[in-house]
């Protein structure tokens, strides 16, 4: 079926959703705020769930806050599903997570316009907290949906600001009843940007992306002694802060002898009491190391912990870690690659296989069934960031490779893997 999407209603929606947790970057460029379960998250969820029910789709909600809408159909198989995330990071883009959801819900629409019938149902959710920025980890609705944690697990996870996750759920209410783990789909399809520079670099219009790279997430707190900043002796300090520095520029150091892909970041830093004149009582910092090999990626967090232990005990400090994210590296099912790839090729637009940096919804639906992803540009490779922009012409092509793809795995039967 060579079906068009309609991509003009898909870039009206995205400026609509756009709109809700509106914000405006140093430079001037239009971002989103709506951090996992605040009310902006809840107001984008009001509005997504309008124009699915407006669509007449079946809509579950389950004990953490996923929502998934189904095509009505008579076969009562299981769908081919797409989705992905509206939270965002405290200073998103327009289009992490977004685009995957609402690309899906035009497919489901032109589909439904067209009116041809299907062997099997489509759906499109999104998922709670793909983020992880508030409440970690990152990907926690999809981990639930895929049976990787428990809802009651989910429900006590506290976040940064000390909210517990199950308070917050209920006061957007969304706290649903539908089974969880999820029912399994029969394949899931996730349509993302790629959120680094690889495709626009090489020209490339599609990503086919093969899995994703492990993630690891750790929180670290040093404990020393508050003192004051001009009268004690550095030779008498038991500076936590002093530690995090070293640590840190350590850091760099392993992760650029390592090499790409290796990647490192402190990206949460916080000194207490936070005063010029005060040596800091304690430093609460967050390390992320990625690498699309566990050997490695677990080699690194070894390094680092020793890192850690080695610095905390020069200093004479009291540590304390939690981990707060750990996933294996992700490898895609080459058949739903392959469907990618070809979908790219028969629209005409160059299509290159590639790893995902970020961690995405469709690593957790892989547990369950096959499952793959569609790359779209990130102009200069930003995101997470109200810089973070995909030309109006990729956003629309991602779609309707979304949309090919989503059609011939509605016709595809899955033998087991051999
Ligand atoms: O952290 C990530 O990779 C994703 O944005 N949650
Ligand atoms: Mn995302
Ligand atoms: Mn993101």
């Amino acid at each position: 079926m060579n079906l068009a999407v309609n991509g003009e209603r898909l870039l009206q929606r995205l400026e609509e959703l756009a709109e809700i947790g509106a914000i405006v970057g140093a430079d001037g460029d239009r971002g989103s705020a709506r951090l996992a379960l605040t009310a902006e998250d809840g107001q984008g969820r009001d509005l997504v769930v309008k124009w699915m029910r407006d669509l007449g789709l079946d809509i579950s909600i389950d004990g953490v806050g996923n929502v998934i809408a189904t095509m009505p159909h008579p076969s009562g198989l299981s769908p081919v599903m797409t989705g992905s995330h509206i939270d965002t990071v405290a200073t998103g883009g327009r289009f992490d997570g977004n685009l995957g959801v609402l690309a899906g819900l035009e497919v489901i629409e032109s589909v439904m316009s067209a009116g041809d019938e299907l062997d099997r149902p489509l759906a499109v959710g999104f998922f709670t907290d793909e983020e992880g920025a508030r409440f970690p980890p990152d990907m926690l609705g999809s981990l639930v949906y895929a049976g990787g944690m428990t809802v009651e697990e989910a429900l006590d996870i506290r976040a940064v600001d000390g909210a517990r996750f199950g308070d917050e759920l209920e006061s957007i209410g969304y706290a649903g009843g539908a089974p969880s783990p999820g029912p399994a789909p029969h394949a899931f399809v996730e349509l993302h940007i790629e959120q680094g520079p690889v495709l626009e670099v090489e020209d490339i219009k599609i990503g086919a992306v093969t899995g994703v790279q492990g993630i690891s997430w750790t929180k670290v707190t040093l404990r020393g002694q508050s003192n004051h900043a001009g009268t004690t002796p550095m030779s008498m300090r038991k500076d936590p802060a002093a530690a995090l520095f070293t640590i840190g520029a350590e850091l760099q150091r392993i992760v650029e002898r390592i090499g790409e892909p290796q990647v490192g970041t402190i990206g949460r830093v916080e000194l207490v009491p936070n005063l010029v004149n005060v040596v800091p009582a304690s430093a609460t910092f967050t390390v992320d190391v990625r690498h699309t090999d566990d050997e490695t990626l677990i080699n690194v967090e070894r390094e680092v912990a020793a890192l850690i232990e080695e610095v905390a005990a020069q200093h004479g400090l009291l540590v304390e870690t939690e981990s707060l994210a750990r996933f294996a590296p992700v490898v895609f099912d080459d058949r739903v690659v392959e469907i990618v790839e070809r979908s790219a090729q028969q629209r005409e637009l160059s299509v290159k296989r590639m790893p995902s940096g970020a961690g995405h919804d469709a690593q957790m639906l892989a547990r369950v069934c096959p499952s793959a992803m569609v790359f779209t540009p990130s102009v200069r490779g930003i995101s997470h960031n109200p810089a973070e922009i995909t030309a109006d012409e990729d956003l629309i092509a991602g779609c309707q490779v979304l949309c090919d793809v989503m059609l011939e795995l509605a016709g595809t039967t899955f033998e087991e893997a051999k």
